[in-house]
């Protein structure tokens, strides 16, 4: 290992354009809008249609304020356009199709001229920036590549940073990590998920991360909490980021934390972000929670006008002492269609890994499993406990299970049941990680 010393070759690659002074980025945001609203007027039937509904034209647009004029774009609309029909630009232009696989039925589709691939990479090299990497840094990334952003997005930006890319997807975690051992690598990108199994098959193997060069993760693709931030940079000693993005928009890379993980610069000469209420469609101010609407206001084979996320988050009100004119929004922490209704109590998935991360000892492996019995909701969670505790300690099993319920009751002020499991029986997830059961 010794000569595997963490390089520290690179210049720092962070971009002007994080620091443009706010009047100008305003500037810069009103006139690409105008624009991209004109370009979906004129080649999207669907957004025509619907401004004409509203009675509107681009050039009503007087203010970037005025965007809230322009019509809501959903998820059901790349539905019921499947495959191609929200392209804005001729197939000959379009470079690369990606897709997102939808809980059901057929993906959705998106797509990327030239110019688009260019503007992803480019919000990719800023967030590995923002995450402190560089040329001379070695990227294992573990997301995906296929059809999924995760993969192909990470690897144009670290190979466009100058980065070292190990395109090594997701997936057999034992090769992963005698990969991340033999080739030095200094950064992982993958979802926090499948950092902790990795950390789990490290520790089977004695293998030690903090006697490794990697010093840095960039997670995301899935809701993680604090807790799990916390619990990931104790355990394996690098500093854990939170990534943002999604297909629809581009993929990863729309925001990202910067070295003071206090929210999601958003790359907002890029993407601009509104935080709306999610019941009535209005637009809320600074530091109140809502679903985070996006324009993506320079994007030319799809664009996307004031695309609901169903993600629920808020701008951060102030500063970041980054000295970044970008707008932060807080950690997503649930979406607005992952509320769980359990006996006419509203609870999100997230809440139940802060408090089961809150109770000391606990391992983050976890399942939400919801039943119904005689027409009534019912809802467990089953969390892992280490094979010492599960096999002879009664006492001490009795304790965690007491201190978990408490925990949760807490955090959703209603008793939910907790069957401690042996460990290795909740599946360990190679990508986004599926933490609801539902059995009804
Ligand atoms: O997950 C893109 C991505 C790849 C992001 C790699 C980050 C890293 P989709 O498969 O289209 O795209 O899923 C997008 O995942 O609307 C959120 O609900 C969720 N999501 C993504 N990043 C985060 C995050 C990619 N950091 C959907 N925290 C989004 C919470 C996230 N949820």
């Amino acid at each position: 290992m010794k000569n595997l010393k963490r390089q520290k070759t690179g210049i720092n690659p962070v971009s002007a354009a994080d620091f443009l002074p706010e009047e100008k980025l305003r500037e810069l945001q009103f006139d690409r809008l105008k624009k991209i609203a004109r370009r979906a007027f004129d080649h999207t039937e669907l957004f025509n249609m619907r401004m004409k509904k509203k009675g509107i034209i681009p050039e009503d647009l007087k203010s970037l304020e005025d965007i809230r004029h322009l019509p809501f774009t959903m998820k059901n609309d790349l539905r019921d356009t499947y495959p191609f029909g929200l392209f804005a630009s001729p197939m000959n232009e379009i470079v690369r199709l990606h897709a997102s696989s939808g809980t059901t039925g057929k993906p959705i589709v998106v797509a990327y001229t030239k110019d688009d691939l260019a503007v992803w990479t480019d919000s990719m090299v800023r967030t590995f920036a923002a995450c402190g990497l560089h040329s001379g840094d070695i990227i294992q990334n573990a997301y995906g590549y296929g059809l999924f952003t995760g993969g192909l997005g990470a690897h144009y930006g670290a190979e466009a940073l100058g980065a070292t890319v190990i395109p090594i997807s997701g997936g057999n975690t034992e090769r992963q990590l005698m990969i991340m051992q033999d080739f030095g690598t200094t950064a992982i990108c993958c979802t926090p998920s499948y950092f902790i199994f990795m950390l789990e098959k490290a520790a089977e193997l004695n293998i030690n991360t903090r006697n490794l060069p990697l010093r840095t993760g960039v997670f995301g693709a899935e809701p993680w909490t604090e807790e799990m931030r916390s619990h990931i940079e104790k355990i394996s000693g690098i500093k854990a980021y939170d990534i943002y993005g999604l297909s629809e928009i581009t993929g990863p890379g729309v925001g990202i934390e910067c070295e003071f993980q206090d929210g999601l610069h958003i790359f907002e000469d890029y993407f601009y972000p509104e935080i709306i209420d999610p019941e009535t469609g209005k637009i809320l101010p600074d530091g109140e929670e809502g679903e985070l609407v996006l324009t993506t206001l320079c994007k030319q084979a799809m664009p996307m006008i004031r695309y609901r996320t169903r993600d629920m988050t808020m701008i951060i009100p102030g500063k970041c002492k980054c000295g970044r004119s970008l707008r932060r929004i807080r950690r997503i922490s649930r979406r607005s269609d992952d509320m769980l209704i359990i006996r006419g109590i509203n609870i999100f998935p997230s809440q139940i890994e802060s408090a089961i991360l809150a109770v000391e000892g606990t391992q983050p492996h976890y399942q939400i499993v919801l039943t119904r019995e005689k027409g009534l909701d019912n809802i467990e969670v089953q969390v892992e406990v280490t094979e010492q505790i599960f096999s002879d300690k009664i006492r001490a099993m009795e304790d965690l299970q007491a201190k978990l319920m408490q925990s949760l009751e807490n955090v959703t002020t209603i008793r939910i049941a907790v069957r401690l499991v042996a460990h290795q029986t909740i599946k360990r997830s190679e990508g986004k990680a599926k933490r609801v059961l539902d059995l009804r």
